[in-house]
C-alpha cells in the first residue's frame, strides 16, 4: 500500500477543527486530529508546508518509522504544534492499519480490558447554588463522575464557569477576553462549593475540580488539604507544571489524588512526576502528545508507577481524538476515567462517530478502524474563524496563568 494524498480540512461547526486525511492507492483513507486550541493554523502551516509532502509515496503500514522520522528527523523536537501535526498523521495511520486489518483499533492495540469506559463530565456554576443545582442535572443523566466549577464572589468570570471561557471568535472582538483572578479568593471559596454539593448529592457520586495551573505549590498544597474531607476522585493542574520538582511538596502535605498533564506533549514532560510517583493520573491525550504512538507508550510508562490514565477530553478535541483514546481506554490495564464534556450537534454532524454514550459509560464501538470520519461538504459549511483561549490577570493586573 502507498500513500497517495493527504489533505488538511479545517473546520468551526461551533468552534476551529484541523483534520488530517490520509489516501492510499487501495482506496483505504484514514482520519487524524491536529487540533490546538487558539494555535490551529500553526499546526495548519506545520502540516502542510512541512510533513504532507513526505508521505507521498511512502508505505502506511509503517507507523513507528514515520512517527520517528518525523519527530527525531526534525531535529526540533517535541512543542504543541509539532506534537499536534505528528499526532494528527499518526491517528490517521492507525485507522488506516485497522481498516487493513478489518478491526476496530482497540483490537490490534491487544484488545478490550473492560466492557466500558467511566467518563466524567462538567458541571458548573456562576455560584454554588447553580453549581450544585447542574450537579443534580448531570446524576440525572446518568453521569457517575462529575468536575465541578464554580465563580467566585468578587470575581467577575473564572474558567470554567462562564460562556466566555469558551472561546472568543475574533469576529465579535478582536483580542482574546480577559478574566480576573485572586488566588485567595479562590482558595477560601472552593471547599465551600464541594461542602454542599456532598450535602446535596452524597457520596456515591465521584468529584473532580480542575485549578487551571493558577496555584503555587504550597498554595496546592493547602486546597489538597482543604479538600481532603470531601474526598475528590481528584484535583487537577494546580500549579503550571513546567516546574516538576514543585509536586513534591504538594504531595508531602495531602491525600487528595493528582491528576495533570493535559497541555504536556511527550513523554518527556511527565518522566519525574510518574518515577516519583508525585501524580495518581496522567491526562496527556492523544492529539497532543502525538498520536496514537505515543499515547499508547506514555500510557504504558505510567502503569510501571501505578499512575492511572485519564485523557483529557474537551470540547476542543474534535470526536476523532475522542473516537481514538476510547479505543485506548478500552484497552489500556491502568485505566483510570476519559473526560467527556459532550459535544455541540452541528460537531457531531460534521464527525460521524461509531463511540456511543450510556449511562455515564463510552464505548468507542465496533467499526473498524478507530470508527470516526469527516464529512468533507459539511465541514465546507463551516469554515475556519479566528479564536483565542481568553487570558487571564490578577486583580491590579499582572498578567497571570489561564
Ligand atoms: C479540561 C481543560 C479544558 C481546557 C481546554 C483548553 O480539563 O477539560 O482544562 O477546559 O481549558 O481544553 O483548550
Ligand atoms: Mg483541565
Amino acid at each position: 500500500m502507498k500513500i497517495t494524498d493527504v489533505k488538511i480540512i479545517v473546520c468551526s461547526p461551533g468552534r476551529n477543527f484541523v483534520t488530517v486525511k490520509i489516501f492510499t492507492d487501495e482506496g483505504l483513507t484514514g482520519v487524524g486530529d491536529a487540533t490546538l486550541n487558539g494555535r490551529e493554523k500553526a499546526v495548519v502551516a506545520y502540516l502542510q508546508e512541512h510533513l504532507a509532502p513526505l508521505l507521498i509515496g511512502r508505505d502506511p503500514s509503517r507507523i513507528e518509522d514515520i512517527w520517528q522520522y518525523f519527530y527525531k528527523g526534525a531535529y526540533w523536537r517535541r512543542g504543541p504544534v509539532t506534537m499536534a501535526a505528528i499526532a494528527g498523521i499518526d491517528t490517521a495511520l492507525w485507522d488506516i492499519k485497522a481498516k487493513a486489518a478489518n478491526m476496530p483499533l482497540y483490537q490490534l492495540l491487544g484488545g478490550a480490558s473492560r466492557e466500558k469506559v467511566l467518563c466524567y463530565t462538567h458541571a458548573q456554576g456562576t455560584d454554588i447554588a447553580e453549581a450544585v443545582e447542574a450537579v443534580g442535572r448531570r446524576i440525572e443523566q446518568g453521569y457517575k463522575a462529575i468536575r465541578v466549577q464554580v465563580g467566585i464572589p468578587g470575581l467577575p468570570d473564572v474558567y470554567g464557569t462562564g460562556k466566555k471561557s469558551v472561546t472568543n471568535n475574533a469576529a465579535d472582538d478582536a483580542f482574546p477576553h480577559e478574566e480576573t483572578w485572586s488566588t485567595s479568593k479562590y482558595l477560601r471559596y472552593v471547599p465551600e462549593l464541594f461542602k454542599a454539593v456532598r450535602e446535596a448529592h452524597g457520596w456515591d457520586i465521584e468529584l473532580l475540580h480542575d485549578s487551571h495551573h493558577r496555584l503555587t505549590p504550597i498554595e496546592a498544597a493547602r486546597l489538597g488539604k482543604d479538600l481532603e474531607f470531601a474526598r475528590l476522585f481528584w484535583l487537577e493542574d494546580t500549579v503550571a507544571a513546567e516546574y516538576q520538582e514543585g509536586f513534591r511538596l504538594i504531595r508531602k502535605h495531602t491525600t487528595t489524588p493528582l491528576a495533570v498533564g493535559e497541555v504536556f506533549n511527550t513523554i518527556w514532560d511527565a518522566r519525574l512526576l510518574m518515577e516519583e510517583q508525585l501524580i495518581d493520573y496522567i491526562r496527556t491525550t492523544t492529539v497532543h502528545a502525538g498520536g496514537v504512538t505515543a499515547q499508547r507508550r506514555i500510557m504504558d510508562f505510567a502503569s510501571v508507577y501505578n499512575v492511572r490514565t485519564a485523557c483529557h477530553g474537551a470540547m476542543d478535541m474534535s470526536p476523532i481524538c475522542l473516537g481514538a483514546n476510547l479505543h485506548l481506554d478500552l484497552w489500556v490495564p491502568n485505566f483510570g476515567i476519559q473526560e467527556y464534556s459532550g459535544y455541540l450537534p452541528e460537531i457531531l454532524d460534521v464527525f460521524p462517530s461509531a463511540w456511543s454514550l450510556k449511562d455515564g459509560y463510552l464505548h468507542p464501538g465496533e467499526a473498524i478502524g478507530h470508527g470516526v470520519e469527516i464529512d468533507e461538504k459539511l465541514a465546507e459549511k463551516y469554515p475556519y474563524q479566528r479564536a483565542y483561549l481568553p487570558v487571564n490577570r490578577l486583580e491590579d493586573g499582572t498578567l497571570w496563568h489561564w
